[in-house]
């Protein structure tokens, strides 16, 4: 296999805890894992990044690790992983894992040991800071709400958390605790796996100074931080060439020009990254709870410009609407009424046309959408219910509260996979830890591979497109028609062939004027899109690729 295979594959996101449970426990196992193989394998996907399954006290849903050498008895054993992994190899597929090494559970053995003395030798694992005035060593925030420092009576310090304050960060300026984390990882890849995930992995490096954010949440001192590129230059000559792993790193709020640095071949840190840019365009003045329709116009705007900054800088991007962070993209950015299939459909295309690596959450192949729970006891995730408390204590109404989770919470992608119409969506006997969304009678597997028109099989269409011509993968891109407000139009170009992609992302009507002739149709949401391109009649949520050569 050539030494970039991974830029014609696509990813399969399995988020465990919500997949498939055997043993009535309510959350979802490896067995169920192995189980559902042969459905993934049948969708055509080329590797799986399974989210985290080590030991853990789920406080941010295995985020939050307590030992990186076991698997959490949740899911299973280490023999049921290895039997996953020779399963999954032995379908032809590959499997990444995530790694979180920005921080560990505070019930980490190590931190047990820091936070119990100054003097301990894991004290420095971690980063303990002096408070100022009585106060908090300065004012950065946690991702999750309030201050990213936690006071440790034990010891008179305080601990930095960018996360939930069971994350506690860890301290990569330690020579000796990165060594551990590389032999961890090493443990990793010595069992067979094939690559990594890496979990807010420009994060890691943090101005050692520490100053006050004058912009108020500390954001610009620990994204992209000073060492980052040399840490993950290291990382890449301990572990990843070494091994040949695939790695892909989450980059929160990272920029354009970082993200080429991260993944330019020549420079031996990583394969590729998600951003998350595009991901914000429902965030008014990057505010994300409030509800707000997203800006459609900065959607094509931010897209394009990483799809053709990174082209021009030879870096790679993993293609993603969605994840386990994130609510489901047809509820977000389609219709997830009367458009449903259309709507997920057009996302498909739209996405999977692009340059980089396609990665598919689980559910999304199917259409899922959000729950709309209507009770914040339906709710699971920290960051949702910190949120929660955060907005009753400025006083908005518990409903309005209530309609913004419903939009933005991470919850709304990890209810349960819906298999069938069965009791619990044929996910679990017992009780599922999150409730299953209420229409899984009529969104589910069974009911999607029943039928050749579902969006099951159009995303299995894209999958073999994408195997079968090369402009997906290599050729350019250019945004056309960038000011109109309804429809995103890209071209690929690649030696003496073009593609023309087409999505009307409403449902009204719309016709535009493109000159392109002598095309034929790879693939079309609907069954008779027009072929002629002068007047071109968009119906609701259509979207055609069309390929010239
Ligand atoms: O996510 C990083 C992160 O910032 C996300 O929480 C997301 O960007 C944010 O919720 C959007 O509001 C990673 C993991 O994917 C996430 O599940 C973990 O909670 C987090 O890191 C901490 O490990």
């Amino acid at each position: 296999m050539n030494e970039a295979w991974w830029k014609k594959a696509v990813v399969y996101q399995i988020y465990p805890k919500s997949f498939k449970d055997t043993t009535g426990s309510g959350t979802g196992d490896i067995q169920g894992i192995i189980e559902k193989l042969d459905y993934l394998a049948l969708l055509g996907v080329d590797v799986i990044w399974l989210t985290p399954i080590y030991e853990s006290p789920q406080k941010d849903n295995g985020y939050d690790i307590r030992n990186y050498y076991a698997i959490d008895e949740r899911y299973g054993t280490m023999e049921d992983f290895e039997k996953l992994l020779e399963e999954i190899h032995r379908r032809g597929m590959k499997l990444i894992v995530d790694i979180v090494v920005n921080h560990t559970s505070t019930e980490h053995e190590w931190f047990k040991r820091a936070s119990a003395s100054k003097d301990s030798p894991y004290r420095h694992y971690y980063i303990w800071k002096d408070g100022k005035d009585g106060k908090e060593p300065n004012n950065w925030k946690s991702k999750f709400g309030g201050s990213a420092w936690e006071y440790d009576d034990k010891t008179g310090q305080y601990y930095l958390h960018l996360f939930d304050k069971g994350q506690a960060d860890l301290n990569w300026e330690n020579a000796k605790l990165r060594k551990e984390l590389y032999d961890m990882m090493r443990f990793w890849a010595k069992k067979g796996i094939d690559g990594f995930r890496l979990d807010v992995i420009n994060l890691i490096s943090k101005d050692q100074h520490f100053p006050h954010d004058p912009a108020g949440d500390g954001k610009v001192f620990y994204t992209d931080g000073p060492r980052i590129h040399e840490f993950l230059r290291e990382m890449n000559q301990e572990v990843f060439t070494p091994y040949n792993l695939v790695t892909v790193g989450e980059m929160s709020s990272t920029t354009l020009k970082n993200g080429a640095l991260y993944t330019r071949p020549d420079r031996h840190e990583l394969d590729m990254i998600f951003n998350f840019h595009h991901l914000k365009v429902d965030y008014p003045k990057g505010e994300k709870w409030t509800k707000a329709p997203f800006d459609f116009l900065e959607l094509k705007r931010t897209m394009s410009e990483w799809q053709t900054g990174m082209y021009k800088e030879n870096g790679w991007s993993a293609l993603f609407w969605c994840n386990h962070d994130q609510p489901r993209a047809v509820s977000r950015f389609g219709d997830d009424g009367h458009y449903r299939e259309t709507s997920a459909k057009m996302l498909a295309t739209t996405l999977h046309m692009m340059r980089g690596t396609p990665f598919i959450f689980q559910g999304e192949e199917i259409g899922m959408t959000n729950p709309y729970f209507k009770n914040i006891a339906d709710y699971r995730d920290v960051e949702t219910l910190n949120a929660y408390e955060a907005l009753k204590a400025q006083g908005v109404p518990e409903q309005e509260i209530l309609d913004i989770l419903q939009q933005k919470s991470r919850d709304n992608g990890r209810t349960p996979m819906q298999w069938n119409d069965s009791h619990c969506a044929g996910f679990t006997t017992g009780t599922p830890w999150i409730p299953v969304s209420e229409n899984y009678k009529t969104v589910n597997v069974e009911e999607q591979t029943s039928r050749k028109d579902s969006v099951f099989y159009h995303y299995k269409r894209l999958i073999e497109l994408r195997k079968k011509y090369d402009i997906i993968t290599y050729g350019d891109y250019q945004l056309l028609l960038a000011d109109h407000p309804r429809v995103f139009v890209y071209t690929r170009n690649w030696k003496n062939e073009t593609l023309l992609v087409v999505s009307n992302f409403y449902a009204e009507e719309v016709t535009v004027e493109l000159d392109l002739e002598e095309v034929e149709i790879l693939i079309s949401n609907y069954l008779d899109s027009q072929i002629s391109l002068n007047k071109l009649k968009l119906r609701p949520y259509e979207s055609v690729v069309y390929y010239k050569k």
